[in-house]
């Protein structure tokens, strides 16, 4: 049973059932799903995922804020959210979910994946030339957890792999490139883009036209690809449909959206060189995550640091 002296945990969320996290928190702590008024003093820490506005701004005993996610756009969203530390997640288990999500799209594209089913709906029996893995370079923007996880997946599958991040990064067998100088070197030097970035002021809207016209197009690849994973808000969906239009991408991957669910209207969803899939690349899964909080809270009420904190002057 939950002791009176351990932190009290309000679950805020939106858009999902919290049944299974609130039943797994409550564990080991006392849960209530909405506080008892705006400045309800028994609140110690929040857990949420795209909580609604102004709902943290006055508990006025709030420790530490845990995301139900890596990212944690959906907390800065607030600009009322008070300044406590801010947990990501950091889980081998999600982790191991983008890795997978990430090396799928990743040989779908670069074994050909949608010609063959171009083919076989008109029946047609026809090989076309293959590349080797250690013929591609895939560029990975953003080198934190899963784009490092990612980029060690895919050396060890022979691809050659180039990484991007904000400050300088070592990545054993990857070559690395970073901040703005280093933009236009990676991307000249990418024949598969993957996006694993947080979204940030720094990031909105960066994978656009003009970035995506600096990507590598090699004779015989007829064209670059692109592989989002990371937040639709990075990138302009009217640019992508455009560079596909133009040439200059040959096919794209896309798991985040400018407006999710993706609307029905999106041409996104009949273009047949976008493979879409409903922000599903690498899930939250409770029975993995809430004991890894639990373990957080627990330490940091021994005097313990809490890890994976976010710096709120970056914004990840
Ligand atoms: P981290 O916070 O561990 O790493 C972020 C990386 O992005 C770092 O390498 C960082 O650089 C880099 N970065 C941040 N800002 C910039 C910038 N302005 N210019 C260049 N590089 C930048 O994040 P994770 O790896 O854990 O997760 C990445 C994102 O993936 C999450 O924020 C989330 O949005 C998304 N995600 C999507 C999921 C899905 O299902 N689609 C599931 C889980 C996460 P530096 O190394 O210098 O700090
Ligand atoms: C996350 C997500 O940020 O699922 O973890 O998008």
């Amino acid at each position: 049973m939950p002791t009176l002296d351990k932190g009290r945990v309000l679950l805020a969320v939106t858009g999902f059932h919290p049944q299974r996290w609130r039943e797994l928190l409550s564990t080991e702590r006392e849960v209530v799903l909405e506080p008892n008024g705006p400045a309800d003093p028994s609140i110690d820490y929040a857990v949420v995922w795209k909580q609604k506005p102004n709902l943290l701004t006055k508990l006025p005993n709030l420790r530490a804020i845990f995301s139900i996610g890596a990212g944690v756009d959906h907390i800065m969203a607030d600009k009322t959210v008070p300044d406590v530390p801010i947990v990501k997640v950091v889980a081998d288990n999600l982790t191991q979910h983008m890795v997978e999500f990430v090396v799928w799209r990743v040989l779908d594209h670069h074994r050909q994946a949608m010609l063959y089913e171009g083919q076989q709906k008109k029946k047609v029996w026809h090989e076309p030339p293959q590349r080797t893995a250690n013929d591609i370079s895939v560029g990975i923007m953003g080198l934190g957890s899963l784009g490092r996880a990612a980029a060690l997946a895919l050396s060890s599958l022979g691809f050659r792999v180039n990484g991007w991040s904000r400050r300088e990064q070592q990545v054993a067998g990857v070559s690395t490139f970073s901040g703005n100088n280093g933009l236009v070197p990676f991307l000249n030097a990418t024949d598969i883009l993957v996006v694993l970035l947080p979204l940030t002021p720094a990031t909105q809207g960066i994978v656009n036209y003009g970035l995506l016209k600096e990507l590598r197009r090699r004779n015989g690849l007829g064209g670059a690809v692109l592989i989002n994973a990371g937040r639709g808000r990075l990138q302009k969906d009217a640019d992508i449909v455009r560079a596909l239009d133009d040439g200059i991408l040959k096919e794209a991957s896309l798991d985040v959206f400018e407006v999710e669910p993706l609307p029905k209207t999106s041409p996104i969803w009949n273009h047949p060189r976008i493979f879409v899939t409903p922000h599903a690349a690498a899930t939250s899964d409770p029975n993995h995550l809430v004991p890894i909080m639990l373990r957080q809270m627990a330490a940091f009420e021994r005097g313990e640091p809490l890890d994976n904190v976010v710096d709120r002057s970056a914004g990840y």
